[in-house]
């Protein structure tokens, strides 16, 4: 089988811990059936997410050093401006803390109540923002993306014709057009150039602004690279800069693509809206030349963007996520294909067939799957997504029972990957002695990280 190599060696290590049955047991009972309620120290190998948890390089570290602390016109700034300037093109170049900071900068300025923000698939930070203007999120995938069936090599796709549509009825009440990339809620998939070009074309016939959420830009212009024709020969850097092009400006959390465990940003190019996104910036985040972060912090993310265009990074990147989902595959293990950019999603809902969505079957997985091996996934399906008709009392359930094994950038080894789906695999083989949870505690408002569940 391919097994793909690193291409760094290790200077610093972090020691974990491998935790006892028993004191798994304890720990899961006490955090009632949640996993996002357990503590870092008694998780194994954390497979939670792949935001902010990335190791960084000796060439970010030593930006940390390097990392220019002055209050305004910071020297760290201007790397950071340079360098993505360099990457996307736009002029206007805006830090935040984070991914969902630039998105509430950006959707409490431009946004009006009644708006409707179109996008191939909302994630839920970037959903929760457009909704608390009062506004509507719309996803526009495209059918292959739910369809577990199909191996479409772009399953991200924003579905075009949908898009055309909508814009056909009326573009009033919408500001700008939204495009994921990866799309992190449809398994990390990446959109095709020729989609992003697609939309761009009818979002500009429509002469409306086009803005990606590019917090995984890299990974996806590295599949584009490798799965669309056309692309071969060029660098990540052209392709990743194309991507850009096509829109009008971004999104990011730094957090993701960038490298590094805390940071964001926005670009565009209208000078008009970057003014006044400054505006609300200074009362919120901070001075233009930091908005949130520290010297170093924009020093780390300017390296990390340099470290991130690296194609033998982004081969071994994707190589490992697929590497994992092989394992996996060949033993039978129901999970989402083509595997995506930064994590393997298993397929729930196959896997504990016997198991009803009302019972969770997703979270069983996770509870499991700690209980077995101290590793910490996600549940993404009816934990997060199924919600209540207020009229009728009734349930309604997401089409996919899904759980994402994110992977941490340059964290964990290709043991670790061997270790993650033997405890799987185990799993799997028991799958039919695992019973539903049912819950105990419903905070409302996502659930998913605060609930509370009992066996059945
Ligand atoms: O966690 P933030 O605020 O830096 O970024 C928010 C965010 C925006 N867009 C997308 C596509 C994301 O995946 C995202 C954050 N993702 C998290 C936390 C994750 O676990 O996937």
């Amino acid at each position: 089988m391919y097994e793909p190599i690193e291409p760094f060696k290790i200077k610093s290590v972090e020691p974990i811990r491998r935790i006892s049955a028993e004191e798994r047991r304890q720990a899961l009972e006490r955090a009632g059936y949640n996993v996002f309620l357990v503590p870092a120290d008694e998780i194994y190998i954390d497979l939670l997410t792949d935001s902010g948890t990335s190791a960084m390089s000796d060439y970010q570290w030593a930006g940390i050093m390097m990392g220019d602390e002055s209050y305004a016109g910071s020297v760290s700034f201007r790397h950071f401006r340079e360098q993505i300037q360099r990457i996307t093109g736009y002029d206007e170049v805006i830090p935040t803390h984070q991914g969902r900071a630039a998105e509430h900068l950006l959707f409490s300025t431009i946004l009006k109540k009644g708006d409707r923000v179109p996008s191939n698939t909302h994630f839920d930070t970037t959903r929760a923002n457009v909704e608390t203007c009062g506004c509507e999120a719309l996803d526009l995938q495209i059918p292959e993306a739910t369809d577990l069936s199909s191996r479409y090599p772009f399953k991200g796709n924003m579905d075009v014709a949908k898009l055309e549509q909508l814009l056909q009825q009326g573009t009033d009440n919408i500001p700008l057009v939204m495009l994921t990339v990866t799309n992190n809620s449809m398994g990390g998939h990446p959109v095709s150039m020729a989609n992003i070009r697609a939309v761009s074309e009818v979002v500009h016939r429509y002469n409306l602004p086009l803005f990606l959420d590019a917090c995984r830009f890299a990974e996806n212009a590295f599949f584009i690279k490798r799965r669309e024709p056309g692309f071969e020969n060029k660098s990540i850097e052209q392709i990743a800069h194309e991507m850009f092009s096509y829109a009008d400006g971004c999104t990011m959390s730094a957090k993701k693509d960038a490298l590094v465990n805390i940071g964001g940003f926005l670009a565009m190019n209208n000078k008009d809206w970057a003014d006044r996104l400054r505006q609300s910036l200074i009362l919120i985040e901070g001075f233009p030349t930091y908005g949130g972060l520290a010297g170093r912090d924009l020093e780390a993310i300017a390296r990390g963007l340099e470290d991130v265009l690296h194609e033998d990074y982004l081969e071994f990147r994707t190589g490992q996520v697929a590497f994992l989902g092989k394992l996996l595959t060949d033993a039978g293990v129901p999970v989402i294909q083509p595997f995506g950019g930064h994590a393997v999603y298993v397929d729930a809902k196959t896997f504990l067939a016997h198991i009803p969505p009302s019972q969770f079957p997703g979270q069983v997985f996770v509870c499991e799957l700690y209980l077995e091996a101290g590793i910490r996934s996600v549940e993404i399906g009816s934990v997060m997504f199924a919600h209540q008709d207020k009229q009728t009392g009734e349930w309604h359930y997401p089409e996919l029972e899904l759980v994402r094994l994110a992977i941490p950038r340059r964290v964990y080894t290709n043991s670790h990957m061997r270790f993650i789906s033997e405890a799987i695999i185990s799993l799997y083989q028991r799958r039919q002695s695992l019973k539903g949870l049912k819950i105990v505690y419903d905070p409302g408002v996502l659930r998913h990280f605060t609930a509370r569940f009992e066996p059945r």
